[in-house]
């Protein structure tokens, strides 16, 4: 496919189209996630200028925003690139703690409602009482495809491989789906190295490409090509589970447990950190 046929295939995809029809889906949501400052919002700027396909670069989402630790409160805000497919930005986080992971997880797993306020919560109770509100029960209409943006200005070294591993795992759990992995700033220096190690990680999709920017945003085929061919792959992804039933993708209960026993867990060792912490103070003051 050129890059017309490209954009019309997105414009045109439905749900409807499935070979057992829709299964309930009613929208396809490409949530986003990866570190401040690695292309989030300027991948949903990209996207909207190609499918959009004006003549006028729009920042509907302004990069480069980042905030100080002390504002923790964003809304996780929806763009809707076409009729039937969402793009959410998963804004907010400089570092990724076990209780931002939970937050995370909650998210893939359609726990917490797009274009809510997201409050970091850093404890078990707060965690569990966000959780409690959203009825413990997720949204399963929408259709989630979780893509990992990762910009090759950074390296990846331990611990962070790990916990990137376990942390692209644990998606799957969440949404029957290995994330995509976009790697941003592909002329930058990690950009080799990166494809290698998400490779071995597990991941079959990993795409490195140029965003347009506010700075730089004549349309070149190949970038065009980059972007579109992402939104396609997940696209394909959505298709091939369409073909499945619909219980064999996901399953809630699964989902729940993962979600409940993460966040104790993560609350575990929070207390034990805190206490250790306190130990080598108190053996100080000695
Ligand atoms: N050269 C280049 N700059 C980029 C690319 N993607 C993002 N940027 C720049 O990197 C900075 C952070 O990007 P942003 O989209 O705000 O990242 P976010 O925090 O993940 O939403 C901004 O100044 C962007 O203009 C890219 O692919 N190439
Ligand atoms: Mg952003």
């Amino acid at each position: 496919m050129d890059n017309a046929e490209l954009r019309q295939y997105i414009l045109n995809f439905s749900l409807d189209d499935g070979p057992h029809g829709n299964l309930g889906y009613n929208r396809v949501l490409l949530q986003l996630f990866g570190l401040t400052g690695h292309g989030k919002s300027s991948f949903i700027n990209s996207c909207k200028y190609i499918i959009d396909d004006g003549e006028e670069f729009i920042e509907h989402v302004e990069p480069g925003h980042i905030r100080t630790e002390g504002a923790k409160t964003m809304i996780r805000k929806a763009y809707k690139l076409t009729e039937n497919i969402t793009i959410v930005d998963n804004r907010g986080f400089s570092t990724m703690d076990s209780f931002q992971r939970a937050e995370i997880y909650a998210q893939l797993g359609n726990f917490i409602p797009v274009g809510e306020e997201v409050t970091w919560t850093d404890n078990y109770i707060a965690m569990m009482k966000r959780l409690v509100d959203a009825d413990l029960n997720p949204n399963t209409s929408d259709f989630i495809v979780p893509i990992l943006i990762y910009s090759a200005d950074y390296d990846l070294k331990d611990p962070q491989r790990e916990e990137l591993k376990t942390f692209l795992e644990n998606c799957v759990i969440m949404t029957g789906i290995f994330p995509i992995v976009v790697i941003s700033k592909k002329d930058s220096g990690f950009v080799k190295h990166l494809k290698e190690e998400f490779n071995n990680m597990g991941s079959k999709v990993i795409i490195p490409i140029e965003n347009y920017t506010k700075e730089d945003h004549d349309k070149t085929q190949g970038k065009t090509e980059e972007i579109l061919t992402i939104i396609h792959k997940a696209l394909e992804e959505v298709t091939s589970r369409l073909g499945q039933e619909r219980n064999s993708q996901r399953d809630g209960r699964q989902c729940r447990k993962f979600l409940l026993e993460y966040i104790y867990k993560a609350d575990q060792k929070k207390k034990e950190e805190q206490w250790k912490i306190e130990e080598a103070r108190r053996r100080l003051e000695k």
